[in-house]
């Protein structure tokens, strides 16, 4: 028996192989706290719902692009040889961009992939398609993107914001008061993008309570922050932390205890926003009182805890999911305005924190460079949508749409392309996206299982997993680095994207641009070298490629630790923010300027369309909370042993207050029916008290599943939250996804409960 190394976003393993099959998996010794995650290794890499062979929808086979459109995910699928395959993409991609051109080819492709840096399936489309012209591309993320086009004009770009993030170590020697809104839960710091060596969030959280820090929590899930916290826990109506925010923030200035200096001397706009925080331009103070009323927080509460908050040096730390709801924008400018008032931001343990382990990396000491990626090459193209405007776009071809300040069209696509990331899971309201999903005359996925994103497309092609490839994997700025090496034998005739594009370049006739005539070991080649050369510039000698090869790991010596913002702190003129005051912009002139009904020039609150105190809370009485899975990637690996696990009378649990349950007459392991006018989905119910009243926990990542395959509406059997929730962005500014704004209703399921079948393969025939 052989023990070989992996990695992944979720960790580093050792894989035991035995007659070509995985059948253990063990984590590295160097995590002090590894994900069960990796346990779906076992049974994940060669399971029956892998793809294995090039696939192709019965109609388009037989009539070609734009047959029988709505039968998509309907239709048996027949197998065909790589190279039909191959002159079936080339030609249609030709025919496509000749015909109507580039921007017709929509192949944003948003997705996590798999970790590795050679084999990251959205880089290797991204250079295929702009090694033949170009494509129309998303921008920004569903993680975070409202924060993404809102921050920099606040404060910095997210990205560079969260590469800058106050270190545990700092957090444990100075922060008094962590004051949290969505908790820092450790079932989302399990994943880190690009790979984790280390999983340091957990104890890092244990060091600050074993130094004495103090944890307060508003969010409605008691499970965001660890027991072992000791954390105070105040409920509060889900999207309405803006409320509480803006009345610890009144509380501050009403008794003096706001830093009048700080805001002086590193901020602009206190003076725009005082009289909305006062009410004196809209006659509503932000005062506790109104904030009780809005949010369910006591008054009293937010009243003491503003006082303690000016006493300690505190950390206030808002999660991304704030700001995953409508008015998304709002929240963490909101956040970002009080820690100002405050007046610790730069300060050691002091300040804000955005997404403290909604990601590992968040709170681990940086090194200050990046390793090597795959080069994307130049796209032409410049048509582009907001990453979750992809139902819009492909419903209104031409259609206009407002983003950032400026006003754009919808390009009409012909085709859609993905790799390494997936729709049915990601994107909101699938009901409606899959009206949009017959638009296109193709779709073409490159696919590792028979999930509901390849179910849904023309032609499908089968990718490796990564223990079926060579590879580096490391997050961008990680200190440990892995060579992941081949473990076993690729299932069926899978391929790596890499050798799969190859394939339609060669078709095509752009092999050498893209390829430029490297193979797998030449691309990791090439890799180290620059990594080497990154390394040699910070004065660190990495080994050479075929000692790093044959180690099969390197680690850098620990990054420094960091304080957000210190620097501007010291010398906020020699460290300008990229803000157009070089300052933190508490009203910004630029966003006011654009004169947006749905974001204002300064952060306010501004009522949710859904939400439990909204009109169709009469209908719908329960606020959704769509959160990440722990027992998977989204929906990655919810075939495997891990996420199956969890599942709860066959499908995906929800968890429900036991008074709602009550007065729903349910019972724990109730087959449960979840819904609302956009759709209904069967889950499984946990009865517990850790979701306070009014609130349902369905978690992302069951693969769609629905009865009555290509039917829109159709009710899915496995409980994915997705068929529920809403399609509209969080403001005209950043059109970012809205999923935590979701309302339902919950009732047993009455009648035979219908079976989960999206984990076999769907009905596939040779030619
Ligand atoms: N309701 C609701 N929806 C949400 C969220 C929420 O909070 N609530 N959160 C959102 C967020 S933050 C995110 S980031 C998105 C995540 O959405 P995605 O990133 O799209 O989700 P994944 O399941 O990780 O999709 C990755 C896909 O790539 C495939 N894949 C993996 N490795 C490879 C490879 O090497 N090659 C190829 N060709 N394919 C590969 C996997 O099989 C899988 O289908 O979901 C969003 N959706
Ligand atoms: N195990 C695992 N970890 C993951 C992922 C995964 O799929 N699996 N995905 C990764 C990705 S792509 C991302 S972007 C991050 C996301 O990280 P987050 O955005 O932090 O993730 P969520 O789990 O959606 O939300 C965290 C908590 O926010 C709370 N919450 C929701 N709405 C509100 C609200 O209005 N107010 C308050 N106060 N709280 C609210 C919920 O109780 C929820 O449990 O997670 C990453 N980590
Ligand atoms: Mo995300």
């Amino acid at each position: 028996m052989e023990k070989r190394l992996t990695a992944s976003h979720w960790g580093a393993y050792y894989l035991s192989v035995d007659q070509g099959k995985i059948t253990d998996v063990a984590p590295h010794e160097m995590d002090p706290d590894p994900s069960a995650i990796g346990q779906s290794f076992v049974d994940g890499i060669q399971h029956p719902c892998r793809v294995k062979h090039p696939a192709i929808r019965k109609s388009y086979l037989e009539k070609g692009p734009g047959a029988a459109t709505d039968k998509r995910g309907a239709e048996p699928f027949i197998e065909v040889e790589w190279d039909t395959a191959f002159d079936l993409v080339a030609k249609e991609l030709d025919r496509v961009r000749t015909d109507f051109g580039n921007q017709s080819i929509f192949a944003g492709s948003y997705g996590w992939a798999s970790a590795g840096r050679f084999h990251h399936a959205p880089s290797q489309i991204h250079r295929f398609m702009n090694s033949i012209g170009g494509y129309t591309k998303s921008v920004n993320t569903y993680s975070y993107a409202a924060s993404e086009v809102i921050l920099p004009h606040v404060v910095g770009s997210m990205d560079w914001l969260l590469s800058q993030h106050t270190s545990w170590p700092v957090l444990e020697k100075h922060c008094q008061l962590m004051v949290m809104f969505g908790g820092i839960a450790l079932k989302n710091g399990q994943i880190n993008a690009g790979g984790v060596g280390r999983h340091t969030a957990k104890e890092g959280l244990l060091a600050c309570k074993k130094a004495g820090t103090k944890f307060v929590n508003f969010g409605p899930i008691r499970d965001d922050v660890d027991d072992a916290l000791g954390a105070v826990h105040h409920q509060l109506l889900p999207n309405s932390d803006v409320a509480v925010m803006l009345a610890l923030a009144y509380q501050l200035y009403d008794g003096g205890l706001h830093d009048q200096g700080f805001l002086n001397k590193y901020c602009v706009g206190f003076d725009q926003f005082k009289p909305y925080l006062l009410g004196e331009s809209d006659g509503q103070p932000k005062d506790a009182v109104w904030a009780e009323k809005v949010s369910g927080v006591d008054a009293s509460v937010i009243r003491r805890l503003a006082k303690e908050m000016a006493s300690k040096r505190t950390m206030i730390t808002a999660s991304w999911s704030l700001q995953r709801a409508d008015h998304g924008e709002q929240t963490h400018w909101m956040t970002i305005v009080l820690a100002a008032m405050l007046g610790q931001i730069g300060l050691p343990g002091g300040g804000f924190g955005l997404g403290y382990a909604g990601v590992n990396g968040v709170g681990h000491q940086f090194n200050s460079f990046t390793w090597a990626s795959l080069d994307q090459g130049v796209n032409k193209v410049r048509d582009f949508i907001p990453v979750a405007r992809i139902s819009d776009l492909l419903l209104n071809p031409g259609g206009r749409f407002t983003y950032n300040g400026q006003s754009y069209t919808y390009p009409d696509t012909k085709v859609v392309y993905w790799a390494g990331g997936n729709p049915f899971h990601h994107h909101q309201d699938l009901n409606r996206l899959l009206k949009a999903w017959q638009k296109p005359d193709s779709i073409i996925v490159h696919e590792q299982t028979w999930n509901a994103l390849s179910r849904h497309a023309d032609i499908v092609l089968p990718a490796t997993m990564t223990a079926e490839r060579n590879d580096i994997v490391c997050a961008k700025r990680d200190d440990d680095i892995f060579a992941v090496k081949q473990v076993v034998e690729p299932v069926g005739q899978a391929k790596n994207d890499y050798d799969i594009f190859c394939g339609i370049a060669r078709s095509i006739g752009v092999l050498d641009r893209f390829s430029e005539d490297r193979d797998e070991m030449g691309w990791l080649r090439l890799f180290h070298a620059k990594n080497r050369q990154r390394a040699a510039s910070f004065g660190i000698d990495m080994p050479d490629f075929d000692s790093f090869w044959e180690a099969g790991e390197y680690s850098l010596p620990a990054g420094k630790d960091l304080v957000l913002l210190e620097d501007f702190r010291k010398d906020p003129d020699g460290h300008k923010l990229r803000t157009p005051s070089g300052l933190i912009e508490i009203y910004s002139e630029t966003v006011s300027s654009f004169e947006l009904e749905s974001c204002k020039g300064h952060p306010m609150w501004l009522e949710p369309k859904e939400w439990l105190r909204s009109p169709s809370a009469q209908k719908y009485s329960l606020h959704l909370i769509s959160n990440q899975p722990a027992t998977r990637l989204h929906s990655q690996f919810d075939h495997g042993k891990t996420s199956q696990q969890s599942k709860v009378s066959g499908r995906e649990a929800i968890t429900m207050h036991p008074d709602d349950a009550q007065a729903r007459n349910l019972k724990s392991d109730d087959v449960v029916r979840v819904y609302n006018d956009r759709g209904a989905t069967l889950a499984g119910l946990i009865i517990s008290a850790t979701v306070q009243p009014g609130v349902v926990q369905l978690p992302t990542g069951a693969w769609y599943d629905p009865l009555e395959p290509g039917v829109i509406g159709s009710l899915d059997k496995a409980g994915n939250p997705n068929v529920l929730t809403r399609d509209e962005g969080t403001s005209e500014l950043g059109q970012g996804p809205t999923a935590h704004s979701t309302l339902v209703e919950v009732e047993k399921f009455v009648g035979p409960v219908p079976e989960v079948t999206v984990y076999s393969p769907p009905e596939i025939r040779s030619l």
